[in-house]
């Protein structure tokens, strides 16, 4: 237990984050307490996943990647303890080499969509939205990045990084100039914490401002997602809740104390309605937001009563 614990604590603090990493993660963890479970009777090994499983969903309520990724990880039909962990070891491996393999194929799928000269702009720290970036500059292709610092945690930091160490010449910008620099952008790139039912992005906030820029300055915005990060609990009228982060993130506690007619608000991810979207780059290949429907039927292959 202390081992999942550890895990849950890092994906709570963000130490471990990305809507892709977490999925991985809490995939590895499941996987690992099961195989070091000792337990005789089947009644306390469901207990005991159906526990750790709900501790790893808790961590972080947005990204729809890590109640998909627990759920795939942690299935099993066999009602020997035995046979049942093997399933899970078994499941999770799978779940976690099929999410490495989503991401070469966003990036070569993507990738096709990405010209010669393209200016990119993209938000945040997507390794989705990334590797269609990288794809397209190693299959030889001249493009400029324009990356967003993505406050308050400066994710835009990493990404600019990552960029850097492929060679792709990249300009590190504020959030507030977004709209500033959309004229330049031929492509807006993102990733995916979730995709609802109707093909509405949830992702890192600020996601919408991009998306609204782009819609005005009529220039392509494309989603990178896994479909693991559609959510099947949207098609029965569940929202998606918005995660809402600690105030220190945004401003040191001991200049807030000095407030007190003032609170901090620092919702970490908004929504961006499908008519903004012009793709989604998937592991099944792109599509627009309106098969968002679709892919949870056909790709993530939960039938409603499971819900
Ligand atoms: P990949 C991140 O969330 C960002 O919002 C990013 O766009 C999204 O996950 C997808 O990332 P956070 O963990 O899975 O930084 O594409 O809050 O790496």
């Amino acid at each position: 237990m202390k081992k999942v614990e550890d895990i849950a604590e890092k994906i709570r603090t963000m130490e471990i984050r990305g809507a892709g990493r977490i999925a991985k993660a809490a995939a590895g963890a499941i996987r690992d307490y099961a195989a070091e479970l000792d337990v005789v009777s089947m009644g306390e090994f469901d207990t005991r996943i159906r526990d750790v499983s709900d501790l790893l969903i808790s961590t972080r309520p947005t990204a729809v990647s890590l109640p998909n990724a627990v759920k795939l990880a942690s299935k099993y039909s066999s009602g020997n303890v035995e046979e049942a962990r093997q399933e899970i070891i078994e499941s999770a491996n799978r779940f976690i080499e099929q999410a490495d393999r989503a991401l070469e194929l966003i990036g070569k799928i993507g990738a096709r969509r990405i010209q010669d000269g393209d200016v990119i702009m993209t938000h945040c720290n997507s390794h989705a939205a990334l590797s269609i970036i990288t794809t397209a500059f190693e299959e030889g292709k001249d493009i400029k990045v324009l990356a967003t610092e993505s406050r308050p945690r400066r994710q835009g930091l990493l990404t600019i990084r990552h960029l850097n160490d492929f060679g792709i010449p990249t300009s590190l910008i504020v959030d507030s100039a977004v709209r500033y620099h959309m004229k330049e952008v031929d492509k807006v790139v993102v990733g995916a914490d979730a995709i609802a039912a109707n093909g509405a992005l949830v992702n890192k906030i600020g996601t919408s401002q991009l998306a609204l820029a782009a819609h005005e300055a009529r220039k392509s915005f494309m989603v990178a997602a896994e479909t693991y990060k559609f959510s099947p609990s949207t098609i029965v009228g569940n929202p998606i809740e918005i995660e809402e982060r600690a105030a220190e993130e945004v401003i040191d506690p001991a200049v807030l104390a000095e407030l007190p007619h003032v609170q901090v608000k620092n919702p970490a991810f908004d929504f961006t309605p499908s008519e903004y979207i012009d793709m989604i780059v998937t592991d099944v290949g792109i599509i627009p937001p309106a098969m968002a429907y679709t892919v949870i039927r056909e790709h993530l292959g939960w039938e409603l009563g499971d819900l």
